[in-house]
């Protein structure tokens, strides 16, 4: 926040006196509705660490007469014992809470049959994946109650850490918290040459993290709401409340995804070493980078490495200040940016399995040139769930993005409120934040950005291969409870000289 106010000397008193109005905008936004709005929480110190970190399965595949790898996802209800005893109503797919792993390899062919056994609708959306826009799961590929939908598509991106999870148009919030999530990862032989940490669940260990409200007893409870959505105030990670994980390599990547619906983290170790970057949410970075914390914002990921000593332990924290949040004031306070918690125990064995170095040059990403930009966009993100002044209308395309063609998209949050801003299909570039180079851990392969107030991003895309003059694909604030109000909006992907053609009446919702 400071650096962002340095950089654009006399916003400081404007931002103060914003920041306050903000607050009041808060609290004003929720009086009469019975929602106490969330203060600072610390779990630091609070956490026995006495569970066995749950390690999410494998997805089961088989491999068809025409090389299809096929998958299976069954979104259904059920119930969770957070606490031995307590029962929860939980969402899942393939059991009661979260999902599988699915994985799968540049240059496969996949498909994954979903069936919606629960008594609504919902979708699964393939966060982070390249894809056509009908089999991108976003709200118009609805998959209603006891029906089912079967994507396919090439795997064709590079090794990274994606996942999955659903996005009804107003009701992604609400399944997302209920459990709808999992990991999917993809592998190459470039990554695999590296000689990272690779063996899953034994050294490199899915970790995925969610704010919830727990009762005194373990059960679920609603969770008190702030600006940003429904806040929690105790972590779980892979479902499993209070969670330690035994390492028996001296080298461990942890695959961080942030699966919470409202709430970012600033990812620390509690010895304070240095939290070592490798990847973001498209795919490796050019080289590690040792760093303070890693924020992640709702949908973000990042591929962390981890050096142990025998019989060690140490604890991955979540160590947010307003600063780090890019927050100010009652802002910060009501929305997670002053929170601090206990997220996960790590104890080394007393002998530990040798790994070799890391190399030093782990991707090359060529930049895009600047010159090639074919079409400037503006977004700018507003403080009533509007882009550009527009709400999410399923009817309406937004922008028509011509393929093949480099994009700069520049997303303004001009507003003193957090937000974010997810784009389906691509993986892009953050170009500047306010007109300056991203710092390392922002200049790799991104999907989704945590969007500061008053602060400009320039986005550099480029959208392949898969063009529909009907079906758009989504751009959204990935602080699903915005999402849910309308802070979505839709583009459509076409040939040169095409138009989108969907209207108000054609939603592929059956
Ligand atoms: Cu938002």
């Amino acid at each position: 926040m400071l650096r962002t106010r340095l950089r654009r000397p006399g916003a400081a008193l404007g931002t103060a006196i914003a920041a306050l109005a903000a607050g009041g905008l808060v609290a004003v936004a929720f009086a009469g509705c019975g929602i106490v709005t969330p203060g600072p929480v610390s779990t630091v110190g609070e956490v026995d660490f006495d569970r066995p970190l749950a390690i999410p399965p494998l997805a089961d595949s088989t491999v068809d007469a025409a090389g299809t790898r096929v998958f299976t996802l069954d979104a259904q209800a059920g119930t969770t014992e957070f606490e031995p005893g307590e029962a929860s109503g939980t969402w899942g797919f393939n059991g009661s809470y979260l999902g599988p792993t699915l994985v799968a390899e540049l240059g496969e062919h996949i498909r994954v049959d979903v069936t919606n056994s629960l008594d609504e609708p919902t979708t699964v959306h393939w966060h982070g994946m390249h894809l056509p826009p009908e089999m991108d799961g976003g709200p118009h590929q609805m998959v209603a109650p006891d029906a089912s939908w079967s994507p396919e598509w090439d795997i064709d991106q590079q090794a990274a850490t994606l996942w999955y999870h659903p996005h009804p148009h107003g009701e992604t919030e609400d399944h997302v918290a209920r459990g709808l999530a999992g990991m999917f990862l993809l592998h190459d032989e470039h990554e695999r040459s590296l000689g990272l940490p690779g063996e899953y669940g034994v050294d490199d260990i899915p970790v995925i993290v969610q704010d919830t409200g727990l009762s005194a007893e373990g059960e679920l409870e609603t969770k008190q709401r702030g600006y940003a959505g429904g806040l929690g105030d105790e972590l779980i990670v892979n479902g499993t409340r209070s969670p330690y994980l035994e390492v028996g390599d001296e080298l461990v990547r942890l695959r961080l995804l942030n699966a919470s619906t409202a709430r970012s983290y600033a990812f620390a170790w509690s010895d304070d070493r240095p939290i070592e970057l490798i990847a973001t949410d498209g795919g490796l970075l050019e080289a590690s980078v040792p760093l303070d914390q890693v924020r992640l914002s709702p949908g973000e990921r990042a591929e962390v490495l981890l050096r142990v000593e025998p019989g060690e332990r140490l604890v991955l924290q979540s160590q947010m200040t307003p600063e780090i949040a890019g927050l100010v004031g009652p802002v910060a306070d009501t929305n997670g940016g002053s929170d601090a918690f206990d997220v996960l125990e790590v104890r080394a064995a007393d002998t530990l399995e040798a790994a070799p170095d890391v190399p030093a040059q782990l991707n090359t990403i060529a930049d895009f040139d600047e010159a090639d930009v074919v079409t400037t966009r503006r977004f700018e993100l507003s403080d009533s769930f509007e882009i550009n002044g527009e709400s999410m209308d399923m009817g309406r395309v937004d922008e028509t993005v011509t393929v093949d063609t480099l994009e700069r998209w520049v997303v303004e949050n001009a507003t003193q409120v957090p937000h974010s801003f997810h784009v389906h299909d691509v993986q892009f570039r953050i170009a500047t934040i306010d007109g300056e180079a991203p710092p390392p851990e922002l200049a790799g392969w991104k999907d989704t950005i945590f969007t500061e107030p008053e602060t400009e991003y320039e986005l550099l895309m480029r959208f392949e291969d898969y063009t529909d003059t009907d079906t758009p694909y989504m751009y959204h604030c990935h602080l699903l409870w915005h999402e849910d109000q309308g802070m979505m909006g839709q583009f459509a992907v076409v040939e040169p000289g095409q138009s989108a053609t969907m209207t108000g009446g054609t939603h592929h919702e059956h």
